[in-house]
């Protein structure tokens, strides 16, 4: 945990009482000097805090901004969440998890930020991440699969997101090929896995997660090509952003260990039964038609064509007929 944690959980717990500067560097074991660097960085991230020569630092006001420790505190997880990392502000979750990775950071590593100012989405394009209000967190796994079973990793991903909006908020949420995650069909949550092998060894895979929370409506970019929407939205009340993210966490921990054990077959079930269009008819990019089977093993999506033939589909955008 990251000194500034430690003193922003010192000051939570001690809700509007002063906390003396001996009291924080004892328990920080850090100087005092180092305990008011802390405290003016704290206020450099907007966090408004009362300094008394006799009496030490009061928490006034601040962000909600997230913590590792409140998110640790009752986590139950074996995999993921073993090394936890909360910043206030970062370019990129996933860039950050590569660097990480790259200097041999264990499997399990999570990044947190409460906002992101470079956040990726696919193909170059950008992921907006306004601060305080949603999830942007990367994990950093390093399963012994064949590299071909990689992309197998998206769907655990979205079928965890979806379950954790389904079961915490009941919400009607539903699935779309490839990797999205929808709220009365609308972009709740985007999804950009990074992996980095050789030919037949992967040597890290990177989850990245973001998911729309306490986002208000003006805080969408104008153009989006595709509807948004948030938690928030759809339930015309805040959440509790530390909750859902634990309860997120421990389901993903959950699939990635059944993964593990029993391969793709139970996330591919989960998968297809959220699915926004299973058994429905589709057109592919204004060509192919057919019905939605399910998904390959590859995650490739099964279509099953009018002469019953089975066509496997890489890419390309999927519209109800
Ligand atoms: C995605 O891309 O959906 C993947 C997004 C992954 C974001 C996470 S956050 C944590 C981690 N760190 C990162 O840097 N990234 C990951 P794509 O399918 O390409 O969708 C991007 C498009 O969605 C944009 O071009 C916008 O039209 C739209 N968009 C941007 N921000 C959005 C938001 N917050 N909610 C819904 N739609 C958004």
């Amino acid at each position: 945990m990251t000194s500034r944690d430690k003193i922003l959980s010192l000051f939570r717990s001690n809700p509007d009482v002063f906390v003396s500067g001996q009291e924080i560097s004892q328990s920080l074991n850090i100087s005092r000097a180092a305990v008011w660097k802390q405290v003016e960085l704290l206020r450099d991230q907007g966090f408004e805090i009362e300094a008394q020569r006799s009496k030490g630092y009061r928490l006034v006001d601040g962000p909600d901004l997230l913590i590792a420790t409140d998110i640790e505190a009752g986590l139950d997880c074996q995999f993921i969440g073993t090394s936890l990392v909360c910043l206030p502000e970062i370019d990129s979750t996933n860039a950050r998890v590569r660097q990480l990775a790259e200097q041999d950071a264990a499997e399990g590593t999570v990044v947190i930020a409460d906002r992101q100012s470079a956040g990726k989405g696919r193909l170059g394009r950008r992921w907006e991440s306004p601060s305080a209000v949603n999830l942007y967190c990367s994990i950093l796994l390093r399963p012994q699969i064949p590299v071909q079973q990689a992309p197998q990793l998206t769907f655990l991903s979205a079928v965890a997101v979806a379950e954790t909006l389904k079961q915490r908020y009941q919400l009607s949420v539903k699935v779309k090929w490839p990797n999205d995650v929808l709220v009365s069909g609308k972009k709740i949550a985007g999804l950009l896995n990074e992996m980095n092998a050789e030919t037949e060894q992967i040597h890290f895979v990177i989850l990245g997660i973001g998911v729309n929370l306490n986002m208000t409506a003006d805080q969408f970019p104008e153009e989006l090509n595709y509807p948004a929407t948030s938690v928030l939205l759809e339930r015309g009340e805040e959440i509790d952003r530390v909750a859902f993210i634990r309860e997120f966490l421990q389901r993903i921990d959950r699939y990635y260990a059944e993964f593990l054990q029993d391969g793709f077959g139970p996330i591919r079930r989960r998968w297809e039964a959220l699915c926004d269009l299973m058994n429905q008819r589709v057109q592919i990019d204004q060509g192919l038609q057919g019905t939605v089977v399910g998904l390959d093993t590859d995650g490739a999506l099964r279509l099953q064509l009018d002469d019953g033939r089975v066509e496997r589909i890489i890419a390309g955008d999927v519209k109800p007929l």
